[in-house]
């Protein structure tokens, strides 16, 4: 059988129709607690962080969700780029008010993962997608052109959080073409990482995909608005909890998700639906995430004769001798190249920034913000 007769990965594996727990970490990795769980000793409570509006929050507490919002004092820590601003995923030390079903956030406890990007505007801008993320289902339809470079993107992204990503290739029943051949094209840059065909419509890869989703993973969903993210929530929890696109709006520039929500999913395992990115810029931090995704390039260009090569027009460029003798495809060293500038960039605007601050300025830690409520008697 060739190459292209059957899928390669797990896509291949669930052509067959077999099992596969390739997404399922190890049992014990990454243990969170649960949502709605206590600490004692201090009055407050420690809660996940569940929406995030425009306005506010909602955490989930042990009687039920609240309303939540910034203290001040968080507010002012934040705005100094001193404390982290909470994002869904994170987990909170807050002051319920039952009465009012209302919650302060006083503080954010230290994050196991991190999903952001860079934000539009002045400067570099971090954007907390999602805190606290095991799993990133990275999503994109067979209904339009596969955009590998995008997909190159998500995944320096997603390297860079510290969680896995898995690949979603939905509307399959939509694919004009083959989607085994998708499969194999988007294996062919995405080296190590699962590959999952899926439709909402035939049922195909829904159960396959709930099983990545075990007892306490955390997982988020990220990808172009209209892949079909919210409608995918829907069918793991069985019932239209999240607003779907009316298919005349598609394509249209209109993002029907538009909000940051964690869902507890019935049977275990919690999603995080977003709303679909026009831009997912990189940030200085990005590095590692973008070594994570070429491993390939990397393992290149280690035999240049230069050390710091740029691939461009040194001599010995062992990156480019790999194009020229067709071992590797020149749009994946572009790709490459072209999110490494972009990190540099980052990089660079961040030194900047850093230069504009006052110098000398002590970073908050937890610790003190602590320190700075008990002294005020809250
Ligand atoms: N044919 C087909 N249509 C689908 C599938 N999944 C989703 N759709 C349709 O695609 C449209 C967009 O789906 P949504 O779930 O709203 O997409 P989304 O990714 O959440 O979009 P945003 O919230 O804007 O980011 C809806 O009309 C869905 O009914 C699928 O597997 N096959
Ligand atoms: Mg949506
Ligand atoms: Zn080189």
């Amino acid at each position: 059988m060739s190459r292209g007769d059957i899928p390669r990965g797990h896509a291949g594996a669930q052509a067959a129709g077999q099992q596969s727990t390739r997404c399922v970490p190890t049992a014990g990795e990454n243990p969170s607690p649960q949502p709605g769980a206590h600490t004692k000793g201090e009055g407050d409570t420690v809660a996940r962080l569940m929406a995030e509006f425009r306005g506010g929050y909602v955490v989930r507490v042990a009687g039920g969700e609240l309303e939540a919002e910034m203290s001040g004092r968080l507010r002012y820590a934040a705005r100094r780029g001193e404390s982290p601003r909470p994002a869904v995923g994170d987990w909170v030390a807050l002051e319920a008010r039952q009465e009012q079903q209302r919650a302060l956030v006083h503080y954010v406890l230290p994050r196991r993962t991190k999903l952001s990007r860079k934000i539009a505007g002045h400067g570099v801008s971090e954007q907390v997608i999602a805190a606290n993320v095991d799993l990133v289902f990275v999503m994109t339809s067979l209904d339009r052109d596969l955009n590998l470079r995008r997909l190159e993107r998500y995944l320096t992204v997603v390297g860079e959080s510290g969680a896995r990503a898995v690949i979603v290739l939905s509307k399959a029943d939509l694919s004009a073409g083959d989607p085994g051949l998708a499969v194999v094209a988007v294996e062919g840059v995405a080296p190590g990482v699962p590959v999952y065909l899926e439709s909402a419509v035939s049922g195909l890869g829904l159960e396959e995909l709930r099983t990545c989703l075990t007892d306490d993973v955390t997982a988020a969903l990220l990808g172009s608005s209209g892949v079909g993210k919210s409608t995918l929530v829907n069918r793991w929890l069985g019932f239209e909890k999240q607003a779907v696109a009316d298919l005349r709006h598609i394509g249209k520039g209109r993002h029907t998700t538009s909000h940051r929500e964690l869902v507890l999913l019935p049977g275990g395992g919690l999603v995080i639906d977003t709303p679909g990115m026009r831009e997912i810029g990189l940030l200085a931090e990005d590095s590692e995430g973008l070594a994570e995704t070429f491993p390939d390039v990397e393992l290149l260009a280690a035999g240049c004769h230069f050390g710091d090569c740029t691939h461009g027009n040194e001599p010995g460029c062992a990156a480019r001798e790999a194009v020229s003798e067709g071992r590797l495809p020149e749009e994946r060293l572009r790709s490459y190249l072209k999110l490494r500038r972009e990190i540099a960039g980052a990089e660079a605007a961040g030194v900047e920034r850093e230069r504009a601050q006052t110098p000398g300025r002590r970073p908050w830690g937890l610790g003190a913000l602590t320190r700075g409520r008990r002294r005020t008697g809250r």
